[in-house]
């Protein structure tokens, strides 16, 4: 098939009636404004969404803003907004262009701009997904304030991060009576609602002011999985789509939405077309984080260490599945209740699952970032809640230590790995004044305050438990390791 149309508005009729978006682009009035454009906004919320006003109406068309880069407004501008979602792995490949994006904004290039599109009487929602560390908060959920957030918060330097953008937002809605507002998290962050409004209020406290009324900071789930879009997903999005797309996202079939109902300016109709509307949103939180993130994460630094380029590969070491299974059956489950009508094993067996679409392409490294941001929320929690009733979660603690191999940045062969982390200067600090033994970097890495609390930190018998791991890891690697554990 020949393509000849690159997406944009002049291209929409001659897609498979299929493939359009389900609103007239440029026709939903902005109503949210959404921070972080990133390839899972785009997959996740923006779709739900233009699902909903599709079948319910409402001016809730997004405002885009991208916090740093220009690249994908660039891009999106270039396609009147419009973009490709392109499912992967469910027999075959299929794409739907979005057309709900009703406007651009850039943090980093016009943060007055994004400033004025929050206070906007219009806009009702401010959503984010701006991935862990972009809230600056520590484990503790205190906000690290240096200089140059001082200053932001204070209005003496332009509003270019999250917490600035919420505080100037907030303050210039509220002097102009702009009306009720729901800020909502969409990161992976354990109580993300209530950790958010501790944020914003920590953060009005430095400008000298409290948070106003009416602004409402709802918990919610979500999950998709959506890697990276590689060069082939955007040949595959081509031939899928009939037009040239430069902006596609990929994703998996699977999606789900989770959240606490509290909008008071309103809200999409997204419960009519899925999401689940509940106020157990923490079971719904942990039950993601411990037994989907934190699983993703063990096959994400094992099979990395193993030398396997995707997460599918690493389900491919031979045991690895069977200690995956043993990790959520024996530490995840018994540290919470479940939603009702869901079993933690269930949900985990769905995730492996759910792994294995390897037409995802999702690299171990991507999921490996970050994770001194990621493992408190989705690691450390099973951890904890297992220590303080007596017990030591052997799988767990194995995941810990292959991170802190990770963190030391070799494979089992040797080859060097990236460590692509907010803290790398100060994990590699850390582990060039220790000794290179399994005792000398267990020691270096408990020590980050930023990322082990103190009872964590400690704890003799956690240390020597990740000591027995990292050097049966450091003496056999991963894949003896877990061959073991599985008979
Ligand atoms: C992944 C998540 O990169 C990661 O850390 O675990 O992005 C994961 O794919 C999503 O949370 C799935 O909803």
């Amino acid at each position: 098939m020949t393509v000849t149309y690159r997406l944009d508005r002049g291209a929409l009729e001659s897609l498979p009636a299929a493939a359009r978006p389900a609103v007239e682009p440029g026709s939903v009035r902005p109503g949210i404004v959404h921070l972080g454009l990133g390839a899972f906004h785009r997959a996740h919320q923006a779709v739900f969404t233009e699902s909903a006003v599709a079948a319910s109406g409402g001016d809730w068309g997004i405002v885009g803003v991208a916090p740093r880069s220009r690249e994908i407004l660039d891009k999106l501008r270039e396609q009147d907004g419009l973009y490709s979602v392109l499912t992967v792995g469910g027999g075959e490949d299929r794409a739907r262009a979005v057309g709900i994006l009703a406007g651009f904004g850039h943090a980093a290039g016009d943060p007055y701009g994004v400033v004025a599109a929050i206070a906007d009487p219009g806009v009702r929602i401010v959503s984010m997904t701006v991935t862990e560390k972009a809230y600056r908060l520590d484990p503790a959920g205190r906000l690290l304030l240096d200089d140059e957030l001082r200053d932001q918060l204070t209005g003496h330097a332009p509003p270019t991060s999250i917490p600035a953008l919420l505080v100037r937002g907030l303050l210039r809605r509220q002097a102009a009576g702009a009306g009720p507002l729901t800020v909502l998290c969409c990161d992976n962050l354990q109580g993300n609602g209530p950790r958010i409004r501790g944020l914003v209020e920590q953060a009005l406290d430095v400008a000298g002011a409290h948070l106003p009324a009416g602004v409402a900071f709802p918990a919610t789930m979500v999950d998709r999985i959506v890697p990276a879009t590689s060069a082939d997903h955007i040949r595959r999005t081509a031939l899928a789509l009939g037009a040239d797309d430069a902006a596609p996202v990929v994703a998996e079939p699977f999606t789900q939405w989770v959240m606490q109902d509290d909008f008071p300016g309103g809200r999409p109709d997204w419960a009519g077309v899925g999401a689940i509307m509940t106020d157990d949103v923490t079971s719904w939180e942990k039950l993601k984080l411990r037994a989907l993130n934190a699983v993703h994460s063990a096959c994400a630094y094992l099979g990395a260490l193993a030398g396997r380029e995707l997460i599918a590969d690493s389900l491919e070491i031979p045991g690895l599945p069977q200690t995956l299974r043993r990790f959520i059956a024996e530490d995840i489950a018994p540290t919470f209740e479940p939603p009702k009508g869901v079993t933690v094993i269930g949900y985990g067996e769905k995730s492996l699952e759910r792994f294995a679409n390897r037409e995802l392409g999702h690299r171990n490294l991507q999921v490996a970032m970050d994770g001194s941001q990621k493992l408190p929320h989705r690691l450390l929690g099973t951890i904890s809640d297992l220590r303080r009733t007596g017990v030591t979660p052997a799988l767990a603690v194995l995941v810990l230590a292959a991170w802190m191999r990770f963190a030391r940045g070799y494979a089992d062969s040797g080859a060097p790995l990236q460590l692509d982390d907010p803290l790398a200067g100060r994990i590699r600090a850390a582990l060039a004044a220790a000794p290179d033994t399994p005792a000398g970097v267990v020691g270096a890495l408990l020590a980050l305050g930023e990322i082990f609390p103190p009872h964590l930190a400690g704890d003799d018998v956690l240390r020597s438990e990740l000591i027995r791991w990292y050097g049966e890891l450091e003496r056999h690697g991963v894949e003896a390791t877990v061959g073991g554990l599985a008979r």
